[in-house]
């Protein structure tokens, strides 16, 4: 291993009553809950991004980030130092996979044809990292959004020539996830949707965005590269409507363009939930009971600020409810958690950086442990089937079956004379939710 990051140790697991910030408190990666271990269950990644490349630049102020190892401004050495810095890292933490876009492991350069070259050079050594460490690739993506010839988007610009470009990109990223052996392979529409209609061709834009995923599938499979394929909604941020909206509308759009038929999935972002005026949890058991959960984006937002914040996920409620979802799931499959967080802006040394991971981590552990607890004894579970018991027998049975019609309603209604509620006990449920935290 190098020595980049050399005031931090290798992080261990050394219980809840450690005080040591450099451990884990909940994180026991080879503890066995349920016949899986932890590291199975929770299959954490690092994202390349806000954590090798970011800076720590706001709309206000430069860069605050001190990473001590990049002693160059040569974009290419750069992206060398930071293919080691990121394996040493995730190897001290113990996290077994990483997640990428094309433009975070490889300078652009001045074209397109210079950016293929760069990207040629620095996957192989990247390639090298992962046989060393056993560490995978679990999601590989393209940048289509941050480059100014998508200003008006990319498989959705008016402008043919940006949506031409976007598909180079992604016909490299698709080999490069290849390559790499990725697991998955991501579409986050960042420009994909419009700021106003008086200028918008909606119908055209997502008819195109719907053929542009469809090539993508085609050159995958072309290329006998088949991973899970996941869009990754979000509402509101950066264009004003944004066209994957949430799980619900992302999934209408699958079906639409008959994409769901293609391993098409859902990566579901907890800040994108909320921005969308969900819980994290709803969208994630949107997906799941449409059978199109297949990965997370791992972070939480902050109630008092209206963007999108990417902070690491410290709240044990929600990350409670997440491994519900996800246990309930039968696990992530192909997908797993990418600690897709950015440090803050003050959290400026290179150790910040673990130590948020380690809070992320030890979150997302706490978690599983509650929601594992949680499902085998059936508290939860037990009272939701109480609740639809009327569903189980009798003429509810009948309706659920098909063979109930409006006419049969009505007469079971007009014999029955009135309808008799119970109480939904909310506040009760949580109160076990509670405990179960406490406990575990
Ligand atoms: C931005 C998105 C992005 C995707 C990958 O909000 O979360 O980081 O995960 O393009
Ligand atoms: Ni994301
Ligand atoms: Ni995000």
């Amino acid at each position: 291993m190098t020595d980049l990051f050399k005031d931090v140790p290798v992080i261990k697991y050394e219980g809840p009553r450690s005080k040591n910030p450099f451990s884990f408190k909940q994180y026991n990666p080879d503890e066995l809950i349920g016949g899986k271990t932890m590291k199975e269950h929770l299959r954490f990644a690092m994202a390349y991004w806000h954590t090798m490349t970011a800076t720590g630049t706001d709309p206000f102020g430069v860069g605050t980030a001190i990473r001590p190892y990049e002693y160059t401004t040569n974009p290419l050495k750069l992206a060398e130092i930071r293919v080691k810095a990121a394996f040493e890292f995730m190897e001290k933490l113990g996290i077994e996979y990483f997640c990428f876009h094309d433009c975070d492991i490889a300078p652009q350069g001045a074209n397109l044809a210079e950016f293929r070259k760069n990207l040629d050079k620095i996957v192989p050594m990247i390639k090298e990292k992962m046989k060393e460490t056993d560490i995978k690739c679990l999601w590989g993506t393209a940048n289509v959004f941050g480059h100014p010839r998508y200003v008006h988007g990319a498989s959705t610009s008016p402008n043919f020539d940006a949506l031409a470009f976007a598909g180079a990109q992604v016909k490299k990223a698709l080999e490069i996830t290849k390559e790499l052996g990725g697991a998955n392979y991501v579409f986050w529409g960042g420009r994909e949707g419009y700021e106003t209609l008086l200028n918008t061709n909606m119908g055209l834009e997502l008819d195109n965005m719907g053929r542009f995923l469809n090539a993508a599938a085609d050159y995958a499979e072309e290329i006998e590269f088949r991973p899970t394929f996941l869009i990754e909604p979000k509402p509101k941020e950066p264009t004003k409507h944004q066209y994957d909206f949430d799980a619900a509308t992302a999934m209408g759009f699958l079906r639409k363009y008959g994409l769901d038929k293609r391993n098409f999935k859902l990566n579901i972002e907890a800040n994108h939930a909320t921005l969308a005026g969900h819980t994290f949890q709803h969208e994630l058991a949107t997906s799941r009971i449409n059978g199109m959960l297949g990965s997370i984006d791992a972070n939480q937002g902050d109630p008092n600020l209206g963007w999108d914040t990417d902070q690491f996920p410290t709240d044990v409620y929600n990350t409670t409810l997440c491994m519900y979802e996800v246990l309930k799931n039968g696990g992530l499959h192909s997908g797993g958690l990418n600690f897709d967080a950015k440090v803050r802006r003050g959290s400026f040394t290179p150790e910040d950086l673990f130590l948020a991971h380690i809070a992320g981590m030890d979150a997302f552990a706490k978690g599983l442990r509650v929601a594992y607890r949680l499902l085998e004894d059936r508290v939860l579970e037990d009272f939701v089937d109480k609740r639809y018991a009327s569903f189980t027998t009798g003429i509810g049975a009948e309706y659920v079956e098909g063979k109930i019609g409006l006419a049969e309603l009505e007469a079971y209604a007009l014999e029955k004379g009135e309808v008799t509620n119970v109480s939904g006990r909310q506040e009760l449920l949580e109160t076990i939710v509670n405990d179960y935290i406490y406990e575990n």
